[in-house]
């Protein structure tokens, strides 16, 4: 019989509010879906400072963490869960480097990132964050 591969397929994502401003989520979703990467969950939305502080709890003790809650909760940003064979591995590649001046030419964070806080999109680190990540922004009914 055939089974099903067991490598995980799925990775979550959001285009951050600076991109938003910017005009840069049209060009952003391109290149997503150029690169081969199916939406499968998506939506435009705010997160509030109590979301913005769960979802980024691990970086908590980091100097940066208030500095990232105030930006990832000062305007509106996309959220989205993508599939595509080693999608978490292959996202990270395609949007780069953390900081935009380490990105690689193409990238999304080198095309449409402001500096190594603004920097555009953010993609998940592992199958099991994709997991939790995806699951902290859509019901299973916002999942196709
Ligand atoms: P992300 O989680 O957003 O995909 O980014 P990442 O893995 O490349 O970077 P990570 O270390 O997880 O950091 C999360 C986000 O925090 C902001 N940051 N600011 N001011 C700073 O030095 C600094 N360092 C990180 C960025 O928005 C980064 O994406
Ligand atoms: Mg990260």
């Amino acid at each position: 019989p055939k089974f099903r591969k067991m490598t995980t397929h799925r990775t979550f994502t959001m285009i951050k509010p600076d991109a938003v401003e910017n005009g840069h989520i049209g060009g952003i979703l391109e290149k997503i879906t150029s690169a081969g990467f199916t939406i499968v969950a998506m939506k435009y939305t705010q997160l509030s400072k109590r979301d913005a502080q769960a979802f980024y709890a691990i970086h908590k003790e980091r100097p940066f963490f208030d500095e990232l809650v105030d930006f990832m909760t000062r305007g509106p940003i996309v959220s989205a869960i993508l599939e595509k064979e080693n999608a978490v591995e292959d996202f990270r590649a395609l949007i780069g480097a953390t900081n935009p001046e380490d990105a690689a030419e193409g990238t999304i964070r080198k095309l449409y990132a402001t500096d190594i806080a603004e920097n555009a999109v953010h993609g998940s680190d592992s199958d099991e964050n994709a997991a939790i990540e995806g699951a902290f922004h859509f019901s299973g009914r916002e999942i196709y």
